[in-house]
């Protein structure tokens, strides 16, 4: 729809002359020194990248465009006053940076519902997939076969002019964004329901079209799902998708690309496959210790068990945060607004209780508090989306729009090419002293 896009070309263009003469008057300006340490663990803390659509505070947690997830509940538009923010309002923010009105959000909701037509090709790829192959893999496979036809790719190979790269981007992230819900709901449907596939409702919201496709109908389920992508939408842009979505995209792939590689990247246990693993590890342990009702000292033993082993606690932990994750504590409210007495959401509570000592402890785990994947598992499971194996699809939808909505800003900010340096081992032992 014009109306978003003529907003945001006014409002990032307000931008591009500070950009211009940060970099060319402000260039040599010096933002800290590198150490050994942060290299090798992963360029944790570096200032390497520039990001708009959300800012993570390591004591806080995540703001987007200024607005806390709590914010956020309160100031985006609903479909109704007692339901949940509608994503849309989360993209409409990211791109803008204004809380949007009522309208705004429909508006998006129409134009996607307009692009969401998902050609019979990316279904004949999935279908081509051995069924029993990773819902993310399917996913991943499903996105990259729809690069062919790139807007943005047809103008760059035809010759368009670098400065409306963004125009030809932010069609293409549209109508990817747009396509999404089918697709994972399509996927859904495929693994878990012998293939009974739900038509889509063009009256429907985005992520309430996802729960409507999947099969779930009901208005608690719907606004978990609009909750869900809003608090997994973006987290800054160090976080392993939105980085690899960006490096990708920097290269000028496009958006079909940069997004796969973002998902591939989410796949991996350390990021959003941990959604599954927190599923996985709970089930494992209480089969192991023979009740779904553990208690505080068993669940302790079964963490010391799992340190000991040397696997990780999945869903405790970040790279950045050092508190609780607002996203666990907005998802905790959730829970506790709609949920009576639930044997698997009480158990993620008594991990809570039991957990953050014990990873303190071993003195080595920078943050013991659990993260947004601790508590997401048991919510869809509650409400009979219990296949944990598609957790991580849901989490790749909804990070479609921070990493898209920066895609289209890295373009219309024309950032180069990604391109740091890279060193052996020799060198650093040199700089350290030790040759
Ligand atoms: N359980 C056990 N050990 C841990 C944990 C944990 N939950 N978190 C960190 N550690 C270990 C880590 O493996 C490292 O060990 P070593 O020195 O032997 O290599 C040490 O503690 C220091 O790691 P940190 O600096 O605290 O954490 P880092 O920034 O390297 O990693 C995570 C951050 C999130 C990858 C890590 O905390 C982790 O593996 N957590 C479990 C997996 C998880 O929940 N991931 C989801 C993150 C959120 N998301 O959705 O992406
Ligand atoms: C995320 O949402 O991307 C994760 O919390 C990981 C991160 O921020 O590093």
């Amino acid at each position: 729809m014009e109306y978003i896009k003529n907003r945001f070309y006014e409002k990032a263009m307000k931008n591009m002359a500070d950009l211009q003469k940060l970099r060319k008057e402000h260039g040599d300006v010096v933002l800290g020194q590198v150490t050994i340490d942060q290299v090798l663990s992963g360029m944790k803390g570096i200032p390497a990248l520039l990001t708009e659509t959300s800012k993570l505070d390591a004591n806080e947690g995540i703001r987007f465009r200024g607005f806390s997830l709590p914010e956020l509940q309160d100031k985006l538009p609903k479909l109704d006053e007692a339901g949940e923010p509608l994503p849309e309002g989360l993209f409409y923010l990211m791109m803008i940076g204004e809380i949007p009105e009522k309208e705004d959000v429909i508006n998006i909701s129409k134009d996607w519902a307009t692009r969401a037509h998902v050609p019979q090709h990316v279904f004949d790829v999935i279908d081509a997939l051995p069924k029993n192959s990773r819902p993310m893999t399917q996913f991943s496979t499903a996105i990259l076969s729809m690069a062919y036809d790139s807007v943005f790719q047809k103008a760059y190979r035809a010759g368009v002019n670098k400065k409306f790269y963004w125009d030809f981007m932010y069609e293409d992230v549209m109508t990817l964004i747009a396509r999404l819900p089918r697709i994972a709901a399509y996927i859904y449907r495929r693994i878990y329901h012998n293939g009974n596939h739900i038509e889509p409702n063009p009256n429907l919201d985005w992520a309430g079209n996802l729960a409507h496709m999947m099969g779930f109908d009901s208005t608690e389920v719907k606004r978990l799902l609009r909750l869900y992508m809003v608090i997994h939408a973006d987290h800054e842009g160090g976080n392993v998708s939105a980085h690899a979505t960006h490096l990708v995209g920097s290269a000028l792939s496009n958006a079909y690309y940069a997004y796969t590689a973002g998902m591939v990247g989410l796949a991996g246990p350390l990021h959003g496959f941990a959604n599954q693993e927190v599923m996985d590890w709970i089930s494992e342990m209480l089969e192991q210790i023979g009740t779904d009702e553990p208690s505080d000292s068993q669940i302790a033993a079964y963490i010391e068990k799992t340190l000991v082993q040397g696997r990780v606690v999945p869903g405790y932990g970040h790279a950045v945060l050092r508190i609780t994750d607002p996203r666990f504590t907005v998802q905790q409210k959730f829970a506790e607004k709609y949920i009576v007495n639930d044997k698997l959401i009480n158990t993620v509570n008594a991990i809570y209780r039991v957990a953050p000592p014990i990873l303190e402890a071993t003195g080595k785990i920078k943050n013991p508090w659990p993260n947004v994947d601790a508590f997401s598992g048991a919510l869809l499971n509650h409400y009979g989306i219990t296949e944990s194996n598609f957790y991580t699809v849901l989490f790749g939808v909804s990070r479609s729009l921070g990493v898209m909505a920066s895609l289209v800003f890295d373009r219309f900010y024309g950032l180069p090419i990604e391109r740091p340096n890279s060193q052996t081992l020799e060198w650093f032992l040199e700089k350290a002293g030790i040759t």
